[in-house]
C-alpha cells in the first residue's frame, strides 16, 4: 500500500462536493492503491450540512479513505495538501451577470491562493471548478507567489465531456470510440470544441460530420448545455461535473498515455494567447507534468473563436486587476 494523499476539497457540502467526494473516496481518481486524507473545507454555515456529509462517508466504509478532516479553516484544509479541488464559490443568482459573479467570487480565491500557498506541498496540484473557474485560478495562483504557476489550472473537462457526447450521439457509437476533441478559452458559453484532431471510432471526425453541424448545432449544444442542464432538471451540473473533475485530476496524477484532453493552464504564449492568462489549450500529460500540443494548424474559424476566448478572459483579468 503507498503512503496516503491528502486531497483538500473546497465546497465540500455543496453539490457538486456531494457527488466528487465518493469518487475520491472510492479511487477512481488517484487509483485503488493509492489511500487518502480528505481535507474538507466550508464556510461557517455550511459545517451541519458538511458533518452529515462526513458521516455519510464514514457509514460508506471506503477501505482508501485513511483519515477525513472537515474544517472551516484554510490554514487546516490545505495542510500539506498533495491535491486541491477548489469548487466553493458563490453560485450565480438571477440579479448577477458575470462581471457581478466575478467580483463575488474573486476575494475568495486570493484567500484560497495564500493558504495553499502557505500550507499546501510545493508540488501540490491544484484544480479550480468554482465559476469562473478560469479567472478564479488566475486569482489563486497569483496569490501563491511561492509556488510554481504550474501547480494551478482551471476545468474545461466538463465541455469536452459534452462535446465527446455529443459526437458519440450523432454517430451512435460508445463515447469511448471518441478520442482527442478538446476544448480551447474559457469555461463560458465563448470556448470553442475543436474535433480538427478527434477520431470516431479511427476514422478522423472531419470526415463524418458536416462542418455546418459542427460549426452550427454542435457548438451551440455544447456552448449552452449547462443552461439546458438548468431547465430539464432545476439545477445546475453536479454529477457530470464532478465526473469532469474526477477525469482532469486523474489525468494530471497518472498521465493522457498520449491522449489528448484540455486543461486551462497560465499561458506561456502558445497559440498567440497571451501570457498569463488561464485559457484551455490540449494538453497531454507525461510524468505529472502538462504539456500543451502545441503545433496543430489552426483554420480562421478556429483562430476567430480563440480571440473571441482571448478578448473575453482579458476582459475578466482587467476586473480583477486589484486581486493580482
Ligand atoms: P453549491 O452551491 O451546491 O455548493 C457550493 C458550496 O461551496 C456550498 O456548500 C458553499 O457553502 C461553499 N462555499 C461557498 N464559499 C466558500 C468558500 N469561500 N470556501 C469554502 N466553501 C465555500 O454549488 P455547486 O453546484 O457545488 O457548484 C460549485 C461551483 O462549481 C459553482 O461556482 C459552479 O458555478 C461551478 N461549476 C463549474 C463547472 C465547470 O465546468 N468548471 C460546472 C459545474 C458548476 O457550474
Amino acid at each position: 500500500m503507498l503512503p496516503p494523499i491528502r486531497v483538500a476539497v473546497t465546497g465540500a457540502a455543496g453539490n457538486i462536493g456531494y457527488a466528487l467526494l465518493w469518487r475520491i473516496a472510492s479511487g477512481s481518481c488517484f487509483g485503488p492503491d493509492q489511500p487518502v486524507i480528505l481535507q474538507l473545507l466550508e464556510i461557517p454555515p455550511g459545517m451541519p450540512r458538511l458533518e452529515g456529509v462526513v458521516m455519510e462517508l464514514h457509514d460508506s466504509a471506503f477501505p482508501l479513505v485513511h483519515d477525513i478532516v472537515a474544517t472551516s479553516d484554510p490554514n487546516v484544509a490545505f495542510k500539506d495538501a498533495d491535491a486541491c479541488f477548489l469548487v466553493g464559490s458563490r453560485p450565480r443568482t438571477a440579479d448577477m451577470d458575470r462581471a457581478d459573479l466575478i467580483r463575488a467570487n474573486g476575494p475568495i480565491f486570493t484567500g484560497t491562493g495564500k493558504a495553499i500557498n502557505d500550507h499546501a506541498k510545493k508540488d501540490v496540484r491544484v484544480l479550480v471548478v468554482g465559476n469562473p473557474c478560469n479567472t478564479n485560478a488566475l486569482i489563486a495562483c497569483a496569490s501563491a507567489p511561492d509556488l510554481d504557476d504550474s501547480c494551478f489550472s482551471a476545468m474545461t473537462r466538463l465541455d469536452q465531456n459534452r462535446a465527446a457526447g455529443q459526437l458519440a450521439l450523432r454517430k451512435g457509437v460508445p463515447v469511448a470510440k471518441v478520442q482527442d476533441v478538446f476544448i480551447w478559452g474559457n469555461h463560458a458559453d465563448t470556448m470553442y470544441p475543436d474535433i480538427s484532431r478527434a477520431t470516431v471510432d479511427g476514422t478522423p471526425a472531419t470526415e463524418i460530420y458536416d462542418s455546418s453541424w459542427i460549426r452550427g448545432e454542435f457548438l451551440k449544444t455544447v456552448a449552452t448545455r449547462g443552461k439546458a442542464i438548468i431547465n430539464a432538471r432545476g439545477a445546475s451540473s453536479a454529477a457530470s461535473a464532478a465526473s469532469a473533475a474526477v477525469d482532469h485530476m486523474q489525468d494530471w496524477w497518472m498521465g493522457t498515455d498520449g491522449r489528448i484532453v484540455s486543461m486551462a493552464i497560465p499561458s506561456k504564449g502558445w497559440y498567440g494567447v497571451p501570457e498569463g492568462l488561464m485559457f484551455s489549450f490540449p494538453v497531454v500529460v507525461e510524468g505529472g507534468k502538462i504539456h500543451v500540443v502545441d503545433d496543430l494548424e489552426v483554420d480562421d474559424f478556429a483562430r476567430q473563436k480563440i480571440q473571441q476566448n482571448v478578448d473575453a478572459l482579458s476582459a475578466e483579468r482587467d476586473a480583477v486587476k486589484d486581486l493580482l
